[in-house]
């Protein structure tokens, strides 16, 4: 990629200015002055983008393509900058034309194709995978309307439509020449001609068409630019005549209207079906129309291409990449399962029953019928083969259709070649209780990649502060290596360097403050402790079990307002299901609290509540570098890693944790005296569902704290919870507290009194927080692609053919 130096970068964006506006740029807009420096950057990385293409086509690379029903990037400008080596100069250039960057950076809406974990990994994946120089590509669906927006009225979330297109999106190509045909709905029957082939003809049904919008994925600093591929759908040209009524276009239209706002949260919806299989099609469509320009034989194309389903959505590839094989390259069952199994590969993110997709027969047949009948043949064979074999019980339980049912994630798994869950616990969870019986069908396929995070996003450009005072102690390597943070660990005695981290913390802090302030109206003290909850709101996430904790300190204080606790400020992002009535309630009685505590000066500010609205990729980069307490609370067993726990742990936070998901791996990373650990253990949770031993209700009978606060839900203490209040109450007393949210209530208030403890002797938590910020380097999700590349895909990077300056050798 061409490198400019202030000056010349100058000139262009003035010339470009000139070019698409023509105007100066004092008289530019924001908007104006966005839209220019995004298509400055657009041309000067096209070129690499067209390069990267073709050195992966003439070397026939092998390429894996991530088929993921979300992609969360959150905002590109500063991110591309950063990874096209602009950054600085840029960020100077502008500065003396009287521009802030940052100015400009406000202008781009979030691109929030995704709802949480799953949405934001996969980008984090699609950022390591250019930047670690590997040929692979996202495949998903390009949403009208992302995740909605949040605000709080009277204290209730209320959802917005997220109209990002509206402004246009500079990123994006629309590659009309990629356009594919999807059949959806109708009926097929099957021929057979005297050799047994079996033909399929549709009868009824419509065809759409899925065009792709490509967007250009650019590597840290190495010339490559991969490409994530997104499918819009369009009545095509040919149809047009069938769909003359605003209900038909609507129908279409619709396809990728809308993102499912559920996370880990199955609707089962006749909609999401479609979608799936939508992008699913012209997805894997698209890969074998590729495959076949390069004239390789169709047996080969698992040396060529590698599918990865990432958590159920996609599962239908298996059966999709089947019928084109057999039904288009007239290839015999047997060699296209080959084919296929060596092809796919799976992620289980989740151990959610909920979670787990399950589609109706007859939904099924009447969405892709030939897709259902393939999938029928898979499982038929599936139990012939195992007959015999293994016992009837096991077939039973691991077959594809059972119950009038078909099981998205038997599919995925029976039709790859590996299955990964995304934290050692969760990948040995899945081994010995939730795919037991898989995994005693295919122990060789199944393996552990624990999740990642896209470094330089969550530090240099998330933490220029702390960046800086990295720089400055253990030199720049860090930027490349993250593994290089351990160098800091040289420095845990030296206090200057705690004393720089510390000030980059507490600039972090204002200007967090600053944005609350002006945001929910309260002013927060900069030096309180800022204890951060940031994730969607999940009852197994357990924010009640944080917020029965702030109600207990509340009461104390009102007793005794010169308790000697340090001042703490709780802040809260989070988004609930539009349908979730649960979380929905949660967060308005976390928002009344936050009334009452807020303005409760009798308690002299030693405690503030603040549920900060819209929690997004960008709010998040705005929390993250000011947290000093990081929240990883859910019950053992349900989270199956999590992610802001790292990001969290990177920018110098100390965690508040369960055992569970890659909260484990952080203790084994941090050591036990630099992380709170609390709570039961995966196991014990096990056992009080084995042996049914759990009454949440005696706890409350017996332990007066607990039967205090709780009672704060139903007797006035806050007010305006009337029907929340005792939906919660009854969750726990009435219904048995399915998170176990009582039974580690004492626990976790023990585990918060060691935060309080340690914060108040700085230079100890300093040097707490810099054995976090040295030990986060193994979670970065560069090294994670790494090792799905070597272990699953077995792609390789294209370093091999650039020389040192990323000029491709021929
Ligand atoms: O995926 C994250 C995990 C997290 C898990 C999350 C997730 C979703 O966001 C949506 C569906 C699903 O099955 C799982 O809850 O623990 O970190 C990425 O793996």
């Amino acid at each position: 990629m061409k490198k400019m130096n202030k000056k010349e970068f100058k000139q262009c964006f003035s010339r470009r200015l000139a070019e698409k506006f023509a105007m100066e740029v004092s008289d530019a807009s924001p908007s104006e002055l966005y839209q220019t420096l995004g298509s400055l950057m657009t041309s000067a990385y096209s070129q690499d983008w067209r390069q990267t293409w073709q050195d992966y086509r003439d070397a026939e690379q092998k390429q894996s393509y991530y088929f993921s029903i979300e992609f969360l990037p959150g905002k590109m400008l500063k991110s591309n900058l950063l990874n096209m080596g602009w950054l600085e100069t840029v960020e100077a250039g502008l500065l003396e034309l009287g521009i802030q960057l940052d100015d400009l950076a406000e202008i781009e809406p979030d691109m929030a194709l995704g709802n949480g974990g799953l949405g934001r990994l996969a980008s984090c994946f699609m950022d390591s995978i250019a930047s670690t120089g590997l040929p692979g590509n996202g495949n998903g669906i390009r949403y009208e309307y992302g995740l909605f927006k949040q605000r709080f009225v009277d204290n209730y979330q209320v959802e917005l439509p997220d109209e990002w297109l509206q402004k246009g999106n500079l990123w994006e190509v629309r590659k009309e020449s990629k356009a594919v045909n999807v059949r959806l709905g109708g009926n097929v029957y099957l021929s057979s001609d005297e050799m047994g082939n079996l033909t399929p003809h549709y009868q009824d049904g419509m065809v759409v068409r899925a065009v792709p919008y490509d967007t250009g994925m650019v590597g840290y600093q190495n010339n490559i630019v991969n490409t994530m591929r997104l499918w819009s759908v369009e009545i095509p040209a040919e149809e047009e005549g069938n769909y003359r009524s605003v209900e038909a276009r609507r129908t279409v239209e619709d396809l990728t209207s809308v993102l499912y706002p559920d996370d880990s949260n199955e609707a089962g919806r006749r909609l999401r079906l479609s979608q799936e299989y939508f992008f699913v099609s012209a997805g894997v469509q698209s890969i074998l129309r590729y495959y076949k320009e390069l004239k390789q034989p169709i047996d080969k194309i698992s040396q060529y291409v590698a599918i990865h389903i990432n958590d159920t959505h996609p599962a239908m590839c298996v059966a999709e990449f089947m019928r084109l094989l057999i039904d288009e390259e007239n290839v015999s069952w047997e060699r296209a399962w080959n084919l296929t199994q060596k092809v796919m590969s799976y992620t289980n993110h989740t151990i959610m029953a909920e979670a787990l997709e399950k589609w109706s027969i007859p939904m099924m047949k009447s969405v892709c019928p030939r897709i259902y009948q393939i999938i029928e043949e898979i499982d038929r064979r599936f139990v012939a083969e195992m007959t015999g074999v293994q016992s009837f019980d096991l077939i039973q339980r691991t077959r594809i259709i059972q119950n009038d049912q078909v099981h998205m994630a038997h599919l995925a798994i029976i039709g790859s070649h590996s299955t990964n869950g995304v934290a050692k616990l969760h990948s040995d969870l899945l081994k010995s209780v939730v795919l037991h019986d898989f995994y005693e069908l295919y122990p060789a396929r199944f393996n552990n990649k624990t999740n990642g995070i896209a470094m330089r996003r969550w530090t240099q450009l998330a933490n220029p502060s702390m960046s800086k005072v990295l720089d400055e102690t253990i030199g720049k390597t860090w930027r490349k290596t993250p593994g290089d943070l351990r160098l800091l660990l040289n420095y845990e005695n030296d206090d200057q360097v705690l004393n720089n981290l510390a000030a980059a913390k507490l600039t972090n802090k204002k200007r967090l403050a600053a944005y609350i302030q002006e945001n929910c109206g309260v002013e927060v003290n900069p030096h309180a402790i800022f204890d951060v909850q940031i994730k969607r709101l999940h009852a197994y996430k357990r924010q009640l079990l944080n917020l029965l904790h702030i109600i207990k300190l509340y009461l104390e204080l009102k007793e005794n307002p010169d308790l000697p606790i340090e001042p703490r400020v709780f802040i809260f992002g989070a988004k609930a299901a539009p349908s979730y009535h649960y979380a929905k309630s949660i967060i308005k009685v976390i928002n009344e609290t936050a009334s009452l505590i807020n303005n409760d000066d009798s308690i002299h500010n030693k405690l503030k509540i603040v549920f900060l609205e819209n929690y997004n990729v960008s709010l998040a980069e705005r929390i993250i570098p000011a947290a000093d307490v990081s929240e990883q609370i859910s019950l053992a067993s349900k989270e199956a890693s999590g992610t802001s726990n790292m990001k969290l742990m990177l920018n110098g936070a100390v965690t508040i944790a369960t055992l569970d998901g890659a909260n484990v791996e952080i203790r084994d990373a941090v050591g036990d005296d630099n992380i709170a650990i609390f709570g039961l253990t995966e196991e014990e949770v096990y056992q009080y569902y084995e042996n049914k031993t759990y009454h949440a209700a005696a706890i409350y009978e017996q332990d007066n704290v607990v039967r205090r606060v709780i009672d704060t839900l139903i007797d006035g203490t806050i007010p305006n919870i009337h029907s929340e209040g005792q939906e919660i109450f009854d969750s726990l007393i009435k219904y048995n507290d399915e998170y176990f949210v009582l039974r580690d209530f004492e626990a976790y208030c023990i585990a918060q009194m060691s935060i309080d403890k340690a914060y108040k002797y700085q230079r100890r938590w300093l040097q707490i927080s810099l054995r976090n910020i040295a030990n986060a380097g193994r979670f970065s999700s560069d090294h994670t692609v790494q090792r799905y590349a070597e272990d699953i895909w077995q792609i390789e990077p294209v370093f091999a053919h650039k020389d040192d300056r990323g000029v491709t050798k021929h």
